[in-house]
């Protein structure tokens, strides 16, 4: 055969192979239900064709019309749905109180949270049942996710007996949606919630939001920017947030609002907003009442306060533990929470001075503070002591809060991560930080922490910047919904393996062949690193323009303003000193055994050395490669990586639908390309500042 002909062969085979899978817009998430293929249906042959719902709510009718919806779809079955038990086999789906009314004699080995849930198969009078049992009817719906996406990954499901509880009570999710319809640090399009400064007609979306949000465990969101529009409190707006609410509630997804401190004058009327004055204390009081009379499972709200030119208590005197309090008080009595950010710096930092330093402005704000907040107080702490950059340590406030209910602050909007233009599933890196160990008296990991776990605290958990739009497929980026969906599996449970997760969201979204799922599991899971190499090494931070977009590179902007995100490059060396002995004593700010793993050059990681240290550029690694050098390679290495991606990619085709591969492929070519004017751009910087000759000879050095 010439090899013309062999050409036009395997062409055509691709062509009809792509062909014959049907596009898809990315819209459905990875809850597709695809089509379970002939060879593995025969494994599902045993499941009943009834679902009976034991009880009566809106989020028992969602578990069962999802269940319908999941059966139908991937195998073709269509259920009828019963209200009583009869001598057939069925799904049961329900509360544990409910079904073990029904089946005597269950009782699950662990014990059920009111968001678990319980996978049981039993045997009655020669029937069948799958039971799918909640804590509370949340569990149930979990629970039915839970069901289905083992379906969806071919998994047996013929003999189950399985418990699974939520790490913490507060899985949140954020969206930073401006009432005009704008998204501050939103990549995906247009707020799904508002439209030219009122809520949405048509929230269509909301709803299918919060489907996929509670698919994955997360049980609020908070729909406005937490740089807080206090219209959002006007007497006119409540009936419009009754709506959302309503559009979140068959999910079991409470509604929460972002607010601005001076609410109390701007839409109250009132002469201050002082945390500690009467008539304000009354004035939150009567709002939060108002907010319960319509929306009776609110969750509350979000502040952000002190903060980037947000109003807050220090214009009173007054601190954090009053503001919050006040509010908290308000929301008590309904069970709602107060999410009090730490983020909370001052963004006129003198850095002419040497000791000053952002990222100990959380630490010593909050620390004195602990123990004042009210027990239904969260305080939600950025993941790093800085801003969501490509890497930071964590954040010492995590260690620094015994007697305070704490919350990780994570962003599935990638602001300085590549804007969902460029691939980085962020997974690897929230689980390093999880993973961390604080050691405070003991093994105290920040996962545990905000768990509430070590300190016995009542409340604990995860919020979530996520930022969906408009755009069909959320977040525009279609490999970027992998970020939203590993975000509520490690709120679920933080010790999950991101090798799981990347794994099962693939399988969920992109199918179950096996070469599909390795290459982009492997893709995702060597995104971080990849855009670290090309962006900021060594803890530099991103490197990109602070002062605007968050998105390209430029090194310049991080110096000489009052930001604090310096990186205190000069001609003879890099990096911020932060020992307690020559430095601005952040080290300080964590616990003996943490401050021994970074005070020194010889412990300090490399991956952190310029958050730690101020090193000249011969500084020679751990690695054996000086800090110059390695700057120079992780930017060639991150560059061949990108454009590794897209290779990695192309062997798919024929695999995937069209479309999304498409999609995907031209992202990716833009990202290596990107990738290439980061590699120039940091590389040309450093050697300019430096001097010294890259090794290899890769930069011009007539500049
Ligand atoms: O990272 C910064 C963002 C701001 C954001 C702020 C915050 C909502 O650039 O856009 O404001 O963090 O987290 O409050």
């Amino acid at each position: 055969m010439n090899s013309l002909r062999c050409i036009v062969i395997v062409s055509a085979l691709i062509l009809t192979s792509v062909l014959s899978l049907p596009a898809e817009t990315g819209a459905k998430g990875w809850l597709r239900y695809a089509p379970v293929p002939d060879g593995m249906a025969a494994r599902y042959h045993g499941l009943p064709d009834v679902v009976i719902s034991v009880g009566n709510s809106e989020v028992l009718n969602s578990a069962s019309s999802e269940l319908v919806r999941g059966m139908e779809s991937m195998l073709g079955k269509r259920l009828r749905t019963k209200q009583n038990v009869a001598a057939e086999d069925a799904f049961v789906l329900g509360s544990l109180k409910d079904v073990s009314g029904t089946f005597e004699g269950l009782n699950p080995s662990r014990s059920l949270d009111a968001d678990g849930f319980w996978l049981r198969t039993i045997e009655r009078g020669g029937k069948k049942y799958w039971l799918i049992i909640g804590g509370g009817e949340r569990g149930t719906l979990y629970g039915t996710f839970a069901f289905l996406s083992r379906i969806a990954q071919q998994q047996d499901v013929n003999e189950l007996n399985d418990v699974k509880s939520p790490s913490a009570p507060i899985r949140w999710a954020s969206q930073w949606d401006n009432l005009d319809g704008s998204i501050e640090r939103g990549y995906a399009g247009r707020s799904i919630f508002f439209d030219n400064g009122v809520v949405r007609s048509d929230l269509t979306r909301a709803g299918e939001y919060a489907r996929l949000l509670a698919s994955v465990g997360i049980n609020a969101c908070a729909i406005n920017n937490v740089n807080a529009d206090p219209r959002i409190l006007s007497l006119d707006f409540l009936p419009q947030l009754v709506r959302v609410a309503d559009a979140f509630r068959p999910w079991g997804v409470k509604l929460a609002l972002s607010v601005d401190l001076s609410s109390p004058v701007a839409v109250g009327g009132l002469k201050t907003f002082d945390p500690l004055d009467r008539d304000v204390a009354a004035w939150w009081k009567k709002k939060v009442d108002e907010i319960y009379q319509r929306i009776p499972d609110f969750a509350g709200f979000v502040v952000k306060a002190d903060s980037e030119g947000r109003s807050g208590p220090s214009q009173y005197g007054r601190t954090a533990a009053d503001a919050a309090n006040v509010i908290a008080r308000a929301l008590k009595p309904h069970g709602g929470v107060l999410m009090y950010r730490a983020f909370v710096y001052n963004h006129h930092l003198d850095w002419r001075d040497m000791k000053a330093d952002r990222a100990k402005a959380a630490y010593d704000y909050f620390h004195p503070l602990d123990g004042q907040f009210e027990d239904n107080v969260v305080l939600q702490i950025k993941y790093g002591p800085i801003d969501f950059q490509v890497r930071e340590p964590a954040s010492p406030l995590f260690g620094a809060m015994q007697h305070t209910n704490e919350a990780i602050e994570l962003q599935v909007t990638q602001e300085y991560t590549g804007q969902q233009r460029h691939l980085c599933f962020l997974a690897p890196m929230w689980k390093e930080i999880l993973d961390f160990d604080m050691h405070v008296n003991g093994a105290t990991p920040v996962k545990e922490i905000v768990e509430g776990k070590t300190w016995h605290r009542p409340l604990g958990g995860f919020n979530a910047v996520v930022n969906v739009g408009l755009d069909e497929n959320w977040l525009a980026h279609p490999l970027a919904m992998a970020n939203l969906y590993a975000y509520g599996r490690l709120a679920w449970n933080p010790d999950l393996d991101t090798k799981e997760i990347s794994d099962e969201w693939t399988r969920l979204t992109f199918g179950n062949d096996p070469q599909v799922v390795s290459t982009i599991s492997a893709m995702l899971l060597s995104s971080w690193h990849i855009y670290e190499n090309y962006t900021g090494p060594l803890g530099l931070g991103t490197l990109t323009d602070i002062l605007g977009s968050h998105y390209e590179p430029n090194p310049d902007s991080a110096e000489h303003n009052g930001w604090g995100q310096w990186i205190r490059a000069d001609s003879q060396g890099v990096g911020m000193d932060r020992t307690v002995a020559t430095g601005t004593g952040y080290i300080g700010q964590y616990s003996p055994k943490v401050q021994k793993e970074y005070k020194t050059l010889a412990a300090c990681p490399d991956e952190l050395l310029l958050f730690m240290h101020h090193v000249p550029y011969t500084y020679v690694l751990h690695s054996g490669k000086t800090v110059i050098q390695h700057i120079y390679d992780s930017h060639y290495d991150g560059a061949a990586e990108a454009a590794g991606l897209v290779s990695q990619w192309e062997l798919l085709l024929g695999k995937i639908d069209e479309q999304r591969y498409q999609k995907v492929l031209q992202k990716l070519q833009y990202q290596a390309g990107e990738a290439i004017v980061w590699r120039d751009t940091i590389a040309n910087w450093f050697f300019k500042k430096s001097g010294i000759p890259d090794e290899k000879d890769r930069i011009a050095r007539k500049q």
